[in-house]
């Protein structure tokens, strides 16, 4: 399906993935979880569990505790080992997507069960907000909604299934997002169900 611009700056490539595609990221994927096991993180301060469990790969990767808050670093919270490499497969996507961009240092990988949620947020741990971020989504679909730079703004929602890509530069890459809910039962990638994102994202500056 042909690219379409949801907002200044935010370019989506609905079945950017056919399903070969991601079957194998897939299994990508679940080498990652094997060698960098699922965590579920905390907000800072509250210690409120995220219902999204998550891991990374490549050099860095982002966690949050009580205590230490938001922030990306080079090992697993748990393991303490560092991160899986980053698959090629992610490596050729992120040249494809954002081409000219300074090569990405952190894939942060979600995982929803059916019930998981992600309230509206700001991506802004990263140093430089000219990179954009890519996302690819695999398994069952889910309500995406995305606003404006301003919290209050007025958003709208697309519902994003599995092997979709999203592109967020520009004026999008600090716009409000986050997934309303999962829908249950619309693939069948996952044999249990539920949903993966997998964000790339360049954390440092980018080098002169
Ligand atoms: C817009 N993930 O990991 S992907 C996240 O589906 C996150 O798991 C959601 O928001 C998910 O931070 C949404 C779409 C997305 C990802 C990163 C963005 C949209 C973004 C960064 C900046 C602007
Ligand atoms: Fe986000």
């Amino acid at each position: 399906m042909k690219p379409l611009m949801l907002q200044e700056g935010c370019i989506w490539h609905p079945g950017w993935l056919d399903g070969r595609a991601q079957q194998d990221l897939l299994e990508e994927v679940r080498a990652i979880v094997r060698a960098a096991p699922l965590f579920r993180p905390v907000m800072p301060k509250t210690g409120t569990p995220f219902s999204v469990m998550m891991t990374n790969c490549g050099p860095l990767g982002w966690v949050s505790d009580q205590v230490g808050g938001y922030r990306y670093q080079p090992v697993h919270p748990e393991t303490g080992q560092p991160w899986p490499p980053m698959p090629q497969s992610l490596l050729q996507a992120w040249a494809a997507l954002a081409p000219g961009a300074p090569p990405p240092e952190a894939c942060l990988i979600n995982f929803y069960r059916t019930d998981a949620r992600m309230s509206l947020h700001q991506d802004r741990d990263e140093a430089d907000f000219n990179v954009p971020v890519l996302s690819l989504s695999l398994g069952d679909s889910a309500i995406f909604r995305m606003g404006g730079v301003e919290r209050r703004g007025k958003t709208r929602s697309v519902k994003l299934a599995s092997g979709d890509a999203l592109v967020f530069g520009g004026a999008a890459r600090l716009a409000f997002h986050g997934i309303d809910r999962v829908l249950a039962g619309t693939s069948s990638l996952l044999k249990e169900g539920g949903r993966i994102n997998l964000t790339l994202r360049r954390v440092s500056p980018a080098p002169a």
